[in-house]
């Protein structure tokens, strides 16, 4: 299988790492020439918390950067079977869209991974619907420096077509979902992908922020009846806001989020990374898409806009 990885983040790089071996190419492809010239020389150095040495994948792998994409066409004479797309939703631009089309060809599907919602439709636009798959993941890795990731925290990852069709629980993605789970990433297919999405959604909007405005890592908030208290605040206000558009909470969630939080302990949240690296974060996109539907819903709620007023405030 011929992969294309977009976004060399942490979770790019992980995902790279862990399934170069098993595909007969795979291509990553960084934001800055700097970060794909250091990947090509290096490799990508994959370490995780049991074991803390580190490992260089083996599989047939090239580096590439899309600093200067629009326009750049597929060079390489076989097409991707998929493209995985890494980035953050606001890296999500038309100039990258158009990339991405260069890069496919008729059978290339493209699988989305981004946190929050809001993303598809640019996406569905530039590749069509039917070859647009979404995915969410609560894999953790933390980057450090350019080639260097730690998968810090097991998790699962739901891929689903955006129309939510039967085929989807025992699809025609077969093979993908073998080589992610050879390469020890639990995967399933869903027909479901609005509700997962949600729930990633609300599980996001409970931990990111508050690793990031404490400056902790995910398993921390557990340890203290003041940031569950406050974590339970945000599950429940969410699931107002998914209630009300209609969205079915699976009755365990809550449950799922403290195991989440279990699983990836070590983890640095994506959005605590972001701010101990003086990025902008995904808050408009998780906690600020949240209180949006409150504002259309004439809602409100309290604790969404302390923590979204708080990493507004740090970013
Ligand atoms: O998705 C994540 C993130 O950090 O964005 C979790 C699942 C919380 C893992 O850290």
């Amino acid at each position: 299988m011929r992969i294309m990885i977009i976004g060399a983040g942490s979770l790019g790089l992980l995902f790279a790492a862990k399934l170069s071996s098993f595909c007969e190419h795979m291509t990553v492809i960084a934001r800055t020439i700097e970060q794909a010239d250091q990947l090509a020389q290096e490799g990508i150095l994959l370490g995780s918390t049991s074991e803390l040495h580190r490992t260089t994948c083996k599989g047939s792998i090239d580096f590439g950067h899309y600093q200067a994409a629009a326009g750049a066409t597929n060079g390489s004479v076989q097409a991707y079977d998929y493209i995985f797309l890494m980035v953050k939703q606001p890296a999500i631009t038309q100039e990258l869209v158009q990339y991405i089309q260069a890069q496919s060809s008729p059978n290339t599907y493209l699988v989305s991974f981004q946190n929050g919602i809001g993303h598809e439709s640019m996406l569905s636009q530039g590749v069509g619907r039917a070859k647009l798959l979404l995915a969410v993941t609560t894999e953790g890795a933390k980057r450090e420096g350019l080639t260097t990731v730690f998968h810090t925290g097991h998790g699962v990852t739901y891929i689903g077509s955006v129309d939510q069709t039967e085929d989807d629980e025992n699809s025609m993605h077969f093979l993908l979902v073998n080589l992610l789970e050879k390469a020890g990433f639990q995967t399933k297919m869903s027909k479901n992908m609005v509700v997962r999405i949600w729930d990633k959604l609300i599980i996001n909007a409970v931990i990111n922020p508050l690793t990031a405005i404490l400056r902790v890592k995910n398993g921390e908030l557990l340890n203290s009846v003041w940031t569950k208290s406050l974590m339970l605040a945000l599950y429940q206000e969410a699931c107002i806001i998914a209630n009300a558009k209609g969205i079915q909470v699976p009755d365990d969630l809550w449950q799922t989020i403290l195991m989440v939080c279990e699983a990836t302990s070590g983890n640095h949240s994506s959005m605590l990374q972001d701010i101990e690296q003086s990025r902008n974060t995904e808050i408009d996109r998780i906690n600020g898409s949240i209180l949006q539907m409150a504002k259309e819903l004439n809602l409100e709620l309290p604790t969404h806009l302390t923590v979204y007023q708080l990493v507004k405030a740090i970013e």
